[in-house]
C-alpha cells in the first residue's frame, strides 16, 4: 500500500495529471523550482489574477509580495496575449527558470493558475506550509480552453441550510475544477434561507421548521427543528469572493410551487380554498413534491418583482433562476380568485396561468437588463419570450427549446444528479438516496443531445450538476455526494468529446484523490471493484442481431487458475442478452463458457466462468462475447473480471 501510494505521487510529478484534461500538453525535458523567492509579475490586465497567486503563494510558500518589473529568472510571468483565442483560454508554458501564463482575458489567466496549482505535488496544496518549501514542476507547455461557457453546480440550501464557509470553500473547489457558476438553491417548501428587506417574516418564520423527516424510512422524523438564513452582506461577500475565481452565483427563487415556507410567512401568497377560508400552512417538514402554491393574484406578483429586486441587489448574475418547477395545480383548478385571474387575462387553463405567472417575471427581469432562467416546467402553457431552460426531466425539455430558438442549460437528473447513490457497494453509501450513478456513467454523460443540429446546438450554453439535500444534511455529506462525481463532470464540461477517455481519467483521479485529500473533501473513497473492470460496454457495441465485442484482458489474468467474468448492466434503454463468453489466444479459443443470461433491468448482472491455462504471460488475451440487445443499441455496462478464491477447511 505505501509502495503504491509512493508510485502515485511521483508519477505526478513526471507526469502531470489534470483533470480536466487540457486540449493540448507537451512534457519537456528539466523542471522549475517554485520557492518562497519565485517573483510574480503582471501588468495591469491580469493583476487581479496575479495577486490571486501571490496570495496562495503567500499562504503555502511564505512568500512576500508582487514584483513590480519583470525578471527573466526563478520568476511567474502573466501575459495578456490577444492571439490566444476565447475568453477563457490560456497558455501556460513552464521552462527551467520562467513560467509563463499568456491569456487574452482574465478568465483564462486565471485557468492557467489553476492548471499550474495541479501541476504541483499534492501536498503543496495543504495551507500550512513547511519551512521553506520548494516544489518541482516539470517543464511543459499547456494550451487549452473550455467547451462550454456555462460549467455549473446546483446546490440545494433550502432542504438543508449549509454554513457559510462551506460556500466558500465549495467556490474554491469549482474554482480548481475550472467550474464557474454556483447555483444556489435559496428558497423552498422546507425553508427561506436568504434575507428580504421588506418581507422580514420570510426568513424570521420562513427559515425555521420545527422537525424533518429523516433518513431511515418516510415515517420517521429527527424530532429536532432545523433553521439558517444568510443576510443579503453575508452573500454580497460571497459574490465578491467568488467574482474574484471567475465563479458566478446564481440565485433561485421559486416560484409558484415549491413555495410553503413563503405561505407559512405570508399566508396572503396561499390560495383560498372553498370551505377552508382561514386554513394556515406551516414550513414544511416533510419532502416532495406539495401543493400549497403561490396564488397568482397581482399582489403576489407585486411581491416577488419586490424580492427580485434584492435578489439583483445581492447578485450580479446576469441570469436569475425562479424555479417554475413542480407545482401541482390543484389548488387553482379549485380557488376562484385563480379562475378569476385565468378568465380576466384571456388564459386557456391553469398551465397558462402559471406561463403568465412566469412571464410576469421574465418582462420584469428584462426591463432590468437581467435574463430569466427556469426549470424545464416553464415551458408548459407557452414559454416566456426571454426564458433560458434548465432541462432536468431529461433532455426533452432542452431540445424543445433549443428548437425554438431559446438558450438552454442541460441537467437531465440521470446522468447528472448527484443525491444519487455512486456505487452498489451499501458499505460505501451513507444515504438512503434513490437511483444509481457511477462515476464512470458521470463521465459519459454527453451534453449536446443527437437530435440537435449544429445551429439549434449553439443554443446549449452548458450544463449543470445538482445537489438535491432533502437526505443530505451538512457539508461533510454534500462533500461525499460531489466528489469525485464532480471531477468527471469538470472533464465532461470543460475537454472536448474526442479528449474524452475513462480509463486515463480513472489513472488521473488516483493522484487527483490526494490532491482532494491534501484539500480536506470528504471525498467518496474509490470503489475496490474498480480495479476489476476490465471494460465496458456502451450504444452500439451490440444490436438485436447476434454478434461478438472482445476486450483485451491479459492484465486481468496474471496467473492460471479460476477466474469469474461479471457483466454489469449500470443504464441505457435494452439490456445485454450473453449467450458465450471465450477467452482467446489471437484466433484459438483456450476456454469457453457457454449459457444464456442477461445483464438488463430484469437481472442487471450476469456472470461466467474462466478456467484459465497457466503459462500465458507475454500473451496477447481476449475476451470474446458473443450476445445482443433486447432491443435497440442503447446498453451501458461494465465487464469485470475477478479471481475466485478457494478457501480450504
Ligand atoms: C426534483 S429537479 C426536484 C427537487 C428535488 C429533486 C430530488 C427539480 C427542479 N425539482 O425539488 O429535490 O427532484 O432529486
Amino acid at each position: 500500500m505505501i509502495i503504491c501510494v509512493f508510485a502515485l505521487i511521483v508519477s505526478t510529478q513526471t507526469n502531470p495529471c489534470i483533470i480536466p484534461r487540457p486540449q493540448s500538453l507537451d512534457l519537456h525535458p528539466g523542471h522549475f523550482t517554485l520557492a518562497s523567492t519565485t517573483q510574480v509579475f503582471s501588468k495591469k490586465a491580469a493583476s487581479g489574477v496575479a495577486s490571486y497567486l501571490q496570495d496562495w503563494m503567500g499562504i503555502h510558500l511564505g512568500s512576500k509580495t508582487l514584483a513590480v518589473k519583470k525578471h527573466l529568472f526563478n520568476s511567474i510571468e502573466f501575459e495578456m496575449d490577444p492571439l490566444v483565442k476565447g475568453t477563457e483560454a490560456y497558455r501556460l508554458t513552464v521552462n527551467p527558470h520562467q513560467i509563463k501564463i499568456c491569456a487574452s482575458s482574465p478568465a483564462g489567466a486565471f485557468y492557467g493558475v489553476q492548471s499550474l496549482l495541479q501541476l504541483l505535488p499534492p501536498n503543496a496544496l495543504i495551507k500550512t506550509k513547511g519551512k521553506n518549501p520548494s516544489w518541482s514542476i516539470p517543464c511543459l507547455e499547456i494550451r487549452d480552453a473550455p467547451r462550454f461557457g456555462w460549467r455549473g453546480t446546483h446546490l440545494d440550501v433550502a432542504r438543508h441550510f449549509m454554513p457559510l464557509p462551506f460556500l466558500y470553500k465549495l467556490v474554491d473547489l469549482l474554482a480548481f475544477h475550472k467550474l464557474n457558476v454556483l447555483h444556489l438553491h435559496l428558497t423552498d417548501d422546507q425553508g427561506w434561507r436568504m434575507e428580504i428587506k421588506r418581507y422580514p417574516k420570510l426568513t424570521l418564520i420562513g427559515s425555521y421548521r420545527k422537525d424533518s423527516q429523516s433518513n431511515d424510512g418516510p415515517d420517521e422524523f429527527e424530532g429536532k427543528p432545523h433553521q439558517g438564513f444568510y443576510t443579503q452582506q453575508q452573500l454580497k461577500d460571497l459574490v465578491g469572493y467568488a467574482n474574484r475565481r471567475f465563479v458566478t452565483i446564481l440565485p433561485e427563487i421559486e416560484m409558484p410551487g415549491h413555495s410553503q415556507a413563503a405561505v407559512a410567512s405570508y399566508p396572503e401568497l396561499g390560495n383560498i380554498l372553498p370551505g377552508h377560508p382561514n386554513q394556515r400552512v406551516e414550513v414544511s417538514t416533510e419532502y416532495g413534491v406539495h401543493d400549497d402554491i403561490l396564488n397568482a393574484d397581482d399582489a403576489t406578483i407585486t411581491f416577488y418583482k419586490h424580492v427580485l429586486d434584492e435578489i439583483m441587489e445581492v447578485f450580479p448574475s446576469k441570469f436569475i433562476h425562479v424555479g417554475g418547477d413542480e407545482a401541482p395545480k390543484g389548488q387553482w383548478k379549485v380557488s376562484q380568485r385563480a379562475q378569476q385571474q385565468i378568465k380576466a387575462r384571456g388564459l386557456k387553463d391553469e398551465d397558462e396561468l402559471q406561463s403568465w405567472f412566469i412571464r410576469q417575471m421574465d418582462s420584469y427581469l428584462a426591463l432590468k437588463h437581467r435574463r430569466l432562467i427556469g426549470w424545464d416546467e416553464i415551458l408548459g402553457g407557452g414559454l416566456a419570450s426571454g426564458a433560458t431552460v434548465m432541462s432536468w426531466r431529461g433532455e426533452t425539455g432542452g431540445i424543445a427549446a433549443a428548437k425554438a430558438g431559446h438558450d438552454v442549460v442541460m441537467c437531465p437528473s440521470s446522468w447528472v444528479y448527484l443525491d444519487q447513490l455512486q456505487t452498489k457497494n451499501p458499505r460505501l453509501e451513507i444515504n438512503r438516496g434513490w437511483g444509481y450513478l457511477s462515476l464512470e456513467r458521470a463521465y459519459r454523460y454527453e451534453p449536446v443531445p443527437m437530435e440537435l443540429t449544429a445551429k439549434e446546438s449553439s443554443h446549449v450554453l452548458g450544463v449543470q450538476s445538482a445537489v438535491w439535500t432533502e437526505l443530505i444534511r451538512d457539508p461533510a455529506q454534500v462533500e461525499y455526494q460531489l466528489f469525485p462525481r464532480l471531477c468527471a463532470f469538470s472533464e465532461v464540461f470543460w475537454s472536448q468529446p474526442g479528449q474524452k477517455d475513462y480509463p486515463d481519467f480513472w489513472l488521473r483521479l488516483q493522484s487527483h484523490m490526494l490532491r482532494l485529500g491534501a484539500l480536506k473533501v470528504n471525498a467518496h473513497p474509490q470503489d475496490p471493484i474498480e480495479k476489476d473492470r476490465a471494460g465496458s460496454w456502451q450504444p452500439g457495441f451490440f444490436s438485436q442481431r447476434e454478434g461478438t465485442h472482445s476486450w483485451r484482458v491479459e492484465h486481468h489474468l496474471p496467473t492460471g487458475g479460476e477466474y469469474q467474468v461479471s457483466f454489469i448492466y449500470f443504464g441505457g434503454d435494452h439490456g445485454l442478452d450473453i449467450s458465450s463468453v471465450e477467452l482467446m489466444d489471437g484466433a484459438m479459443i483456450l476456454f469457453r463458457d457457454v449459457h444464456e443470461s442477461q445483464a438488463g433491468a430484469k437481472s442487471n448482472s450476469s456472470i461466467y466462468r474462466l478456467t484459465v491455462p497457466e503459462n500465458l504471460s507475454g500473451r496477447l488475451l481476449s475476451l470474446r462475447v458473443t450476445g445482443h440487445t433486447d432491443g435497440g443499441t442503447d446498453s451501458y455496462g461494465d465487464v469485470r473480471i475477478s479471481r475466485v478464491t478457494s478457501y480450504r477447511k
